[in-house]
C-alpha cells in the first residue's frame, strides 16, 4: 500500500492506520484529502492483509471538517457552488466504505472532530477519544446543515434531545462527556493514546474478522436501513443550505476570526 499526501497509510500487522495530514488547519478535508481518504479505503476494503483499520488525525486535531477557505475563495469570486455535489463526490464514497468495510474501522480521536471530521468519527464502527478531544457539530456556525451522515448516526449514537442541542449550539462536546453520552466508548489520557489505541486495535485485527463482518452486517441492518436514501436526502438538503446568504456570512466571518451575524435567510 502506498502512502498518499495529505493522507498517511501506516501498516501495524494486520492494522492499516490513516492519518489524517494537514495539521496547520486542523486537517481540513481539502480535495486532495478526500480523494486520498477514498482511495485509501477502497485499499483497505480489498486488502486481505488488512483486518482492522484506524483513522486518526496528525497535530492537536482529529480534522475540523470541510477546507473553509477553499468555500471562501468560490463565494468570493461569486462562483456557484453545488454542496450537494460535492458531498455526493467526495464524502458519501467516504461513509459508505466506511460502513461497508467488512472490518473493523476505528476513528482515533486525538483532537477536535468537527462539521464532516464528526461525521467521518461517527460514520467508524467505534470511536476512541483522546482526553483532550471536543466534538463539535459546528454546520449552524457557518449556516450548514449535518452532513457526512450526521445527522442519520448522531441521533442513533446519543438520541434525538442531545443530537438536537449538539447541532443547534454547535458546543463542544468534551471527551469524558462523549463517553458519558454514548459517543465514544473509551477514553484514555493523551500520554498513553497513541499506544493504547493501537493496542485496542490489534485486538480487533486479531479477532474473528469473518465473524465481526457478519457482526457489522447484521447492526447496519437494524441500525442502518434506510442510509444510502438518507444520503440524497442530506445532499440535497446541503445544496439549498449552501446557496442561503448566511452560509456566505458564516464562512466570511470564520475566516475574519469573527462571530458570524446572520440574517436568518
Ligand atoms: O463540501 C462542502 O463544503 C460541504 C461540506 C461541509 C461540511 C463541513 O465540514 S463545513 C465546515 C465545518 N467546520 C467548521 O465550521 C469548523 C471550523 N473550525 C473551527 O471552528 C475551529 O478551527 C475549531 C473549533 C475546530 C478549533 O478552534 P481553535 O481555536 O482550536 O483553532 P483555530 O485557530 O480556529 O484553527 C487553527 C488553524 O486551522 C487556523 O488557521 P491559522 O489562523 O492558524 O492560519 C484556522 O483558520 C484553520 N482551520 C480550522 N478549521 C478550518 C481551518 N481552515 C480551513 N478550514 C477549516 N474547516
Amino acid at each position: 500500500m502506498t502512502s498518499l499526501s495529505p493522507l498517511r497509510v501506516e501498516r501495524d500487522a494486520a492494522v492499516t492506520i490513516l492519518t489524517l495530514d494537514r495539521p496547520d488547519v486542523l486537517n481540513a478535508f481539502n480535495e486532495s484529502l478526500t480523494e486520498a481518504l477514498n482511495a485509501a479505503l477502497a485499499d483497505c476494503a480489498s486488502d486481505a492483509k488488512t483486518r482492522a483499520v484506524v483513522i486518526t488525525g496528525s497535530g492537536r486535531a482529529f480534522s475540523a471538517g470541510q477546507d473553509l477557505d477553499d468555500r471562501l475563495s468560490t463565494i468570493e469570486k461569486g462562483g456557484d457552488l453545488h454542496l450537494g455535489d460535492e458531498l455526493r463526490r467526495r464524502y458519501h464514497p467516504a461513509i459508505a466504505a466506511i460502513r461497508a468495510m467488512r472490518k473493523p474501522v476505528i476513528a482515533a480521536v486525538n483532537g477536535v472532530a468537527a462539521g464532516a471530521g464528526l461525521g467521518l468519527a461517527i460514520a467508524c464502527d467505534v470511536r476512541l477519544a483522546a482526553g483532550s478531544a471536543t466534538f463539535r457539530a459546528a454546520w449552524g456556525r457557518v449556516g450548514l446543515v449535518p452532513d457526512a451522515g450526521s445527522a442519520f448516526f448522531l441521533p442513533r449514537l446519543v438520541g434525538w434531545g442531545r443530537a438536537f442541542d449538539m447541532v443547534l449550539t454547535g458546543e463542544p462536546v468534551s471527551a469524558d462527556e462523549a463517553v458519558r453520552i454514548g459517543l465514544a466508548s473509551r477514553v484514555w489520557p493523551d500520554a498513553d493514546f497513541e499506544s493504547r489505541w493501537r493496542a485496542y486495535a490489534s485486538v480487533l485485527a486479531n479477532g474473528a474478522t469473518e465473524a465481526f463482518a457478519l457482526t457489522k452486517e447484521g447492526l447496519n441492518l437494524a441500525m442502518a436501513r434506510g442510509f444510502s436514501e438518507f444520503l440524497e436526502t442530506e445532499a440535497e438538503l446541503q445544496d439549498r443550505a449552501g446557496r442561503t446568504g448566511d452560509y456566505a456570512r458564516g464562512v466570511r466571518a470564520f475566516a475574519a476570526k469573527r462571530k458570524p451575524q446572520f440574517e436568518g435567510r
